[in-house]
């Protein structure tokens, strides 16, 4: 029998024969020390992203493994979008391991926001969630802020033991690997990482110096997030790249703020006051008068309600309403696209998302 030969971008078992399964690679690359399969061969070199038919059964399958284990659990959530990523069932399959929980992405986050009160304010929020971690770092996997205290950390909450890096799906599990496998090595981009979700697509056993390996998974999908919605396109310019710059709007009561044609946020009632928008830098914010906001979208959604593009924007399912009272200072959460920041309680507002895509209110992050 032959030794089993796995792609070392996404973990995928490596096979000759079916193109439109997972692991496929011609036969002629098989000679090369590092196989990689033809899906992340596109991947990296034309950003192009082949759809494998793997179920959530199947990532779900392999994450169950992990409690069997003795192993510190590094827990990766996007601090972008900080509850879309959460993986509310995360304890079934940890078993009794340790999580450490890492805030990656911070490098898009405006730097005035104190990184101190930011992993108080992940602290607190997973509490609020239901997960108890031993501790809470903020990183940045791609630019490599803070990642001597997360090497630190996990160095030492594993104490000799295995490391599973896990989460949902997008949040930078495998940047984060290939950044320690960097300071390690040297070696740039071992692991591929791209913007779409469901990159891995199995377990990815990286050796450690004192025989226990560190491990990249298969990141969960969460179904509500937006990037299962757009086109890939539209995904490349509501994920922000650089730190966002946040927009203040003066509103008047019944008017309306455009996110593309992707999400809408009318305000109803309160008074005028300021809103502070928290979205990438390229997603085109429209205002409006509520009256005429209906109107708008019917004729200007792909065209001046940019994203999607005219095309693009037929496939995306219709927007709905999600009232919320305003209590105190909070932020609406649109799921993938960012948050609005009402500063003062005693608002109304109606906040839309395409069908599907969650809406929630939180305490504010600011
Ligand atoms: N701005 C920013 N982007 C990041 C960071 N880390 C990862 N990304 C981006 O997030 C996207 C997803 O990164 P991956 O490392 O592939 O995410 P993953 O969690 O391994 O995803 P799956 O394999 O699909 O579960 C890529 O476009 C990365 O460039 C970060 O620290 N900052
Ligand atoms: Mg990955």
């Amino acid at each position: 029998m032959t030794e089993e030969i796995r792609c070392i971008g996404c973990g995928a078992v490596i096979q000759t024969i079916d193109k439109s399964k997972p692991g496929y690679a011609p036969e002629s690359s098989l000679e090369k020390e590092d196989v990689i399969c033809q899906r992340c061969f596109r991947l990296k070199h034309y950003n192009e992203i082949q759809d494998v038919p793997l179920t959530d059964d199947d990532f779900l399958k392999i994450l169950n493994q992990l409690g069997t284990k003795e192993a510190l659990i590094v827990y990766v959530v996007d601090i972008f979008d900080f509850d879309g990523s959460w993986l509310p069932g995360l304890h079934r399959f940890v078993g009794n391991n340790p999580v450490l929980l890492v805030g990656n992405k911070a490098d898009l986050l405006p730097k005035s926001l104190k990184r101190e009160r930011l992993t108080q304010w992940m602290r607190g929020r997973a509490r609020e969630l239901g997960l108890a971690p031993t501790d809470c770092v903020l990183v940045s996997a791609e630019k490599g802020h803070s990642f001597e205290a997360l090497l630190e950390k996990i160095e030492e909450e594993r104490d000799g033991r295995d490391v599973f890096v896990v989460g949902c799906t997008n949040v930078g599990k495998s940047t984060l690997i290939n950044r320690i496998i960097k300071v390690a090595t040297g070696e740039n981009n071992v692991i591929t990482t791209s913007q779409f979700p469901g990159t891995t697509l199995d377990k990815i056993e990286i050796p450690l110096d004192d025989g226990s390996v560190l491990v990249d998974t298969p990141g969960i999908i969460n179904h509500h997030q937006i990037a299962h919605v757009v086109d890939a396109a539209t995904l490349k310019v509501i994920s922000p790249k650089k730190e966002i710059k946040p927009l203040v709007f003066q509103l008047n009561e019944e008017q309306t703020l455009f996110l593309g044609a992707l999400a809408r946020f009318d305000y109803t009632s309160g008074g005028r006051r300021s809103f502070v928008v928290y979205t990438s830098n390229n997603l085109m914010v429209h205002r409006t008068k509520l009256e005429k906001a209906d109107n708008l979208y019917e004729t200007q959604a792909g065209k001046l309600l940019y994203p999607p593009g005219e095309t693009d924007v037929e496939a995306l399912p219709k927007l709905v309403p999600y009232t919320f009272s305003i209590k105190e200072k909070a932020d609406i959460v649109f799921s993938g696209l960012g948050w609005i920041t009402v500063p003062e309680g005693g608002a109304k507002v109606t906040a839309w998302v395409p069908d599907g895509v969650s809406v929630t209110i939180r305490r504010s992050i600011v």
